[in-house]
């Protein structure tokens, strides 16, 4: 199991072998965690994803799976590009975003990065309620066989980052 670990503060910031997006399925970018790395990053991003749309998603990546690109000029060797589930009042969608955390780190060890950050997937645009969103995180990323040494949370306002701390209570504040 990873060690977890947890930040507040912006993921494009990080300095990890692997940042995790919150895109969406036609992987051209968008607003939130999204935009934010294809904003840092630079376009060199965009057009690994174009590629990736040309030549394996032409209809899209399905959510609750991941892909890598390089990072651009992010201080990340890697993006690894997931859909999270829009969150249904009516319909449990947990299967798929445990699926994003899954497949998120089954991508990180094809590419063999040790630390990897993520954002709180769906819970921005997505809507999805982020104390649900934690425990649901947190327990993937625990279940999960990998040979990621580092998971590291990083979260943007202090309700998400109080959200997950909640989930890591040997940790303190899960510093
Ligand atoms: N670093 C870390 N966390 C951030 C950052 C940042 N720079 N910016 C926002 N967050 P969202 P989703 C937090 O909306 O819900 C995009 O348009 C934010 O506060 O980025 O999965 C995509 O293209 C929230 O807690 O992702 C999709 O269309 C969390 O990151 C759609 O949004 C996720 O919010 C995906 O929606």
């Amino acid at each position: 199991m990873p060690r977890i670990t947890l930040v507040r503060g912006d993921i494009t910031q990080q300095s990890v072998d692997a940042v995790v997006n919150a895109a969406n399925s036609s992987l051209l970018g968008g607003g939130g965690v999204d935009g934010a790395i294809h904003r840092r990053g630079g376009p060199e991003i965009l057009e690994e994803c174009r590629a990736l749309r040309a030549s394996r998603y032409g209809r899209g990546l399905p959510t609750g799976q991941a892909v890598a690109t390089t990072a651009g000029r992010l201080p990340a060797r890697w993006v690894i590009h997931t859909v999270g589930p829009v969150h249904s009042a009516g319909e449990d969608r947990s299967e798929l975003l445990a699926s994003c955390h899954r497949e998120a780190l089954r991508v990180a060890d094809e590419v063999g990065a040790r630390t990897v950050a993520f954002p709180a997937i769906s819970t921005g645009v997505y809507r999805w309620p982020v104390e649900d969103a934690a425990r649901i995180a947190v327990g993937t990323v625990q279940d999960t066989q990998t040979g990621v040494e580092e998971v590291r949370f990083v979260l943007f306002d202090e309700a998400a980052y109080a959200a997950f701390a909640a989930q890591l209570p040997e940790q303190g504040q899960g510093e």
